[in-house]
């Protein structure tokens, strides 16, 4: 088989590059190791900047998103029994941002591929990029009993934190920067109202706490645990009781509760691997980088990779110039690590940490009363938040 893109990862970077290049007349196809339903199953992100927005728009998958997603001019702060507006709207001249779930997200993009027939080739295994550092690289996998060879241009690695492509390029040639948090995010989803219209971080002596939704009637919630937690000590209840101590009272005395029907604990961490590119294969989304989904800039920073990734496919094959792909990962880290910055200090600012002593509490407590009486700080959050230009 050849193509012109072999793109490694059916999540949201690969679908979305995808149906960009295919949308532009480029030949691509993606593989992943894992089936639809496997990926559909994973609940992940939930907030989209605008320019995430537009990609999807761009890629013909946005349909739904229009008619069912949440606008959000503004969310809360709430700490010391009480909530902060920070509002979106009014502090970055009219931007917001959509409540829509990754998972439809990439259940509208793989609908839209199918309908354009770009090829899909799922439950790969031992997808393996070869000779990426040549001008003629190609990618390995298994299925039905045999070893197939996919020849191309270009490899884009959007598998992932834990896939092939980073793992591919030698030791020498990468720089990987990381920071594990102390702590982790239980999160879960309920068929029930969300205890307000907009999103609630929390910050508490017992821990951080998110209100967040996935529509008017399926709410999303989130709460810090130490690393150790076992899903399995966690009933409904005992996640509903922690989940009031942590609000304010008036919305511990509104939330509604109903039986989860996802629950699941994910670790936090800040990371970003340099440069993006080796020859012909680039690394897109959470295989270059992964942040703490205080921001909600996961999702976003990879939809950002593509846009420029894209770009500069587009440029080559149209116009026979090299300058983007050239410069997509110097302009690619320039973004990522501001939005890096940006989770990791949202993330210090509404976490406890197990070994804060009074003086970083005090601090703590310090930029949460700054931010929330200085338009200047208030301001700073709110354009890093609705996503910085593309
Ligand atoms: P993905 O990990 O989504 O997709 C990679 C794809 O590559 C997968 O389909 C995988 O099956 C495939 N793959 C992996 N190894 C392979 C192999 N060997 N061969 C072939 N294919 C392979 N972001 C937010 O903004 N807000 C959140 O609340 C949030 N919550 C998260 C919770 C969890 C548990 C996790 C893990 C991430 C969360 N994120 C959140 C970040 C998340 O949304 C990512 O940023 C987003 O999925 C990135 O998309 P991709 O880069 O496509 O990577
Ligand atoms: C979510 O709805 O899953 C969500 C929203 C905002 C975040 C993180 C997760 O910052």
């Amino acid at each position: 088989m050849r193509t012109q893109v072999a793109i490694i990862g059916s999540g949201p970077s690969g679908l979305l590059l995808g149906q960009l290049l295919t949308g532009a007349g480029i030949d691509n196809i993606i593989l992943d190791r894992v089936g639809k339903d496997y990926i559909l199953g994973r609940v992940r992100a939930g907030v989209l900047e605008e320019g995430t927005v537009g990609l999807i728009d761009q890629a013909g998958a946005g349909a739904r998103l229009h008619a069912e997603g949440l606008p959000h001019t503004g969310f809360s702060l709430a700490f010391d029994g009480r909530d902060h507006r920070i509002d979106l709207r009014g502090l970055t001249g009219g931007k917001r941002v959509m409540v829509y779930g990754q998972t439809e997200v990439t259940r509208d993009l793989m609908e839209r591929r199918e309908a354009s027939g770009a090829r899909t080739i799922y439950e790969a295994a031992n997808v393996t990029p070869h000779d990426f550092d040549t001008g003629s690289p190609f990618v390995t996998y298994e299925k039905d009993g045999g070893t197939h060879r996919i020849d191309c241009d270009f490899i884009a690695g959007c598998d992932g934190f834990h896939g092939p492509s980073r793992n591919a390029v030698p030791k020498s040639a990468i720089r990987v920067f990381e920071k594990i948090y102390p702590f982790g995010w239980l999160g879960i989803l309920a068929e029930v109202a969300p205890v307000s219209d907009e999103l609630i971080y929390a910050n508490h002596p017992r821990g951080f706490a998110l209100c967040s939704m996935r529509s008017a009637t399926r709410s999303r919630y989130y709460i810090q645990c130490a690393l150790d937690e076992k899903i399995e000590d966690w009933s409904d209840d005992r996640f509903w009781d922690e989940l009031r101590r942590r609000l304010p009272a008036h919305h511990a005395e509104a939330l509604i509760t109903a039986p989860s029907f996802e629950k699941s604990i994910a670790p936090l961490r800040s990371f970003v691997a340099e440069p993006m590119r080796f020859g012909s294969m680039f690394l897109v989304g959470d295989a270059a980088h992964i942040v703490p989904p205080t921001g909600a800039k996961g999702l976003n920073l990879a939809a950002s990779d593509v846009h420029y990734l894209f770009a500069g496919l587009r440029e080559h094959y149209r116009d026979g110039s090299d300058a983007g792909i050239d410069a997509y990962s110097e302009k690619a880290l320039a973004r990522v690590w501001k939005a890096v910055r940006f989770s990791w200090w949202m993330t210090t600012m509404m976490h406890r940490f197990p070994d804060t002593g009074e003086f970083d509490q005090r601090i703590q407590e310090a930029e949460l009363d700054y931010l929330t009486h200085s338009r200047a700080a208030s301001t700073a959050l709110a354009e890093n938040y609705v996503g910085l230009p593309l």
